[in-house]
């Protein structure tokens, strides 16, 4: 049987990384063989890409080159990992996926959904995630939580207003998606947060054992 697919996003500092050693503890606890990979990265050459994506540089990096750098690690990452895996009955957890294009790119660099669409397509077909975890905080606080780290990077340099748009395009595609979204209040401490993410992982099981 095939693997199933789920994502994990989210605006700065929601979590992610914290969350997915939960996630990925919980996956054993129920003997579901998975791999856990990140976009942008995942393979060598998408991993390289990531690197030109996120270093600061002098240069204006322009939208729709980020765009386009973004759906090529994820070409290579599809081919390479999720398929493969995905095709051998694994389930890949993937700390980011197009949701985050939708997000950063079209809402937040204000490009719109069209042209992300048709990369969408061209790049994945009809294949998306059964299920997204949309870890949400207002922004300031993770902006607060992120902030006790290294040096930021090209887009941890995005002001407030970036990032409030970013949070708005999760909430409503989640919100318009309710069968594969589920929108986890990660305001709250971290134990709570977690009964959250095994509520939506153990109904998500449920639902999927139901066919
Ligand atoms: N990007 C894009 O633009 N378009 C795309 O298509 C894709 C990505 C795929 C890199 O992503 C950038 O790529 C990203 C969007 C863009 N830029 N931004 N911003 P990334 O996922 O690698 O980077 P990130 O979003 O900055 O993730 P992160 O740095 O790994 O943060 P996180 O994983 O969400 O947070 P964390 O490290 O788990 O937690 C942050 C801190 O908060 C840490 O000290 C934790 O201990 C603490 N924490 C976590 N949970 C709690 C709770 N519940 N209470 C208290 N403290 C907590």
């Amino acid at each position: 049987m095939r693997g199933r697919f789920i994502t994990i996003e989210g605006t700065e500092g929601v979590g992610k990384t914290t969350n997915i050693e939960y996630i990925k503890q919980w996956l054993d606890d129920h003997a579901i063989s998975y791999v856990s990979t990140r976009e942008p990265g995942g393979t060598p050459l998408a991993e390289e890409i990531r690197q030109v994506l996120l270093a600061n540089r002098e240069e204006k990096v322009c939208s729709k080159a980020e765009l386009l750098m973004m759906f090529a690690g994820r070409a290579q990452h599809i081919d390479q990992v999720i398929e493969p895996q995905l095709a051998k009955g694994n389930w890949v957890l993937c700390d980011r996926f197009t949701d985050a294009t939708y997000a950063y790119q079209g809402a937040g660099r204000e490009m719109g959904d069209e042209l992300i669409k048709s990369l969408e397509t061209m790049v994945q077909g009809a294949m998306r995630p059964d299920l997204t975890l949309v870890l949400d905080v207002p922004v300031e606080l993770g902006l607060e939580r992120a902030g006790n780290r290294s040096e930021p990077d090209r887009f941890e340099r995005e002001k407030t207003d970036f990032f409030n748009r970013v949070r708005q395009a999760y909430l409503s595609m989640a919100t318009n998606n309710p069968q594969r979204y589920k929108i986890i209040d990660a305001s709250q401490s971290l134990e709570h947060v977690q009964l959250q993410i095994e509520a939506a992982l153990t109904s998500f099981l449920q639902k999927d054992h139901n066919g």
